[in-house]
């Protein structure tokens, strides 16, 4: 089973006026993020928007992502999309250009039992010839899963781990140490050191596009039993995190990426365009991550 361990940042897409992809900025992203030392990416997540772009640019982007990276690091594709036979389609697409694994959000919008959704699963594990990597995130899915129900799953011999974007570490917790072999990816960027302190080895996050390398010093000092220099980081993190909650956190990473020089557009419509005073505020972040 392949083990996964460090920083995936779950990539932004970033687009031109026109709402096309624009794959230059998406190369100057993901160069950049490897300079820093992540250990993957995690491509059409929520980050990337996948539910606002069309069928073609999802598999444009899965495409793209994974001729950029070119071997050099894991690419993880979420390929969940609204039916069975759409995820497939998706998953054939990652698993012919490349990626490592595949990811799924559960299916939503119509209240599915738990009994489909675990079928969803089956079906996806079945066909995609990648391991499958569960997307728990009850918050935008609105799946609620019981610890119980994720055992079960990850018991399947193609669903090779979970993507926890849930502030529940007892469950996080529980499916460590339960699901041995199994990869627990933590989702919410602003517990990573919590959820290291459970045993999670591998975080998915939107922020890592903008700040992997304070993550990965965090990681390191965790590794190096510095609890004094983790927190520090987590709490660094953190403030800057607060003020992309505040204006809108993926509008607000593309608007970081912007004062970082690489200009990703707008996140798309209905997602509105940051102000003059959401660059201010993200610029007086940018200076306080930075400082000390
Ligand atoms: O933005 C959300 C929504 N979660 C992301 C991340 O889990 C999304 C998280 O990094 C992701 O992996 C994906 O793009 O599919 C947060 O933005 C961060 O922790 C701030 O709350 O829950």
């Amino acid at each position: 089973m392949k083990r996964f361990e460090g920083i995936y940042p779950a990539i932004i897409t970033p687009i031109d006026e026109m709402e096309q992809i624009n794959e230059k900025a998406l190369a100057q992203v993901i160069e950049r993020s490897v300079a820093q030392g992540v250990a993957g990416f995690y491509v059409s997540g929520s980050t990337g928007e996948s539910f606002l772009l069309r069928d073609e640019q999802r598999a444009q982007l899965i495409r793209a992502v994974c001729e950029i990276v070119g071997g050099r690091r894991d690419v993880i594709a979420n390929i969940g999309a609204f039916s069975t036979k759409g995820s497939i389609e998706l998953a054939h697409v990652a698993a012919k250009s490349g990626a490592t694994a595949v990811s799924a959000v559960p299916p939503f919008y119509f209240p599915y039992s738990k009994q489909e959704i675990v079928q969803y699963y089956f079906d996806i594990a079945k066909a995609a010839g990648l391991p499958v990597i569960i997307y728990n995130i009850p918050k935008m899915s609105g799946v609620s899963f019981k610890t119980g129900e994720l055992i079960e799953l990850l018991a399947h011999e193609g669903i090779a781990g979970v993507k926890q974007t849930t502030m529940d570490l007892m469950q996080t917790e529980t499916l460590v140490r339960t699901c041995g072999n199994k990869a627990v990816f933590n989702g919410h960027d602003e517990i990573l050191l919590p959820a290291l302190s459970v045993g999670v080895k591998a975080s998915i996050g939107s922020t890592f596009s903008i700040m992997a390398d304070v993550f990965i010093r965090l990681m390191k000092a965790f590794d190096a039993k510095d609890m004094e220099r983790a927190r520090y980081l987590q709490g660094k993190a953190n403030a800057m995190i607060k003020t992309l909650l505040e204006i809108g956190i993926f509008p607000a990473i593309k608007g970081v990426l912007k004062l970082q020089g690489i200009d990703c557009g707008n996140c798309i419509k209905p997602f509105q365009p940051l102000k003059t005073a959401d660059y201010d505020k993200l610029e007086k972040a940018l200076a306080d991550l930075y400082d000390g």
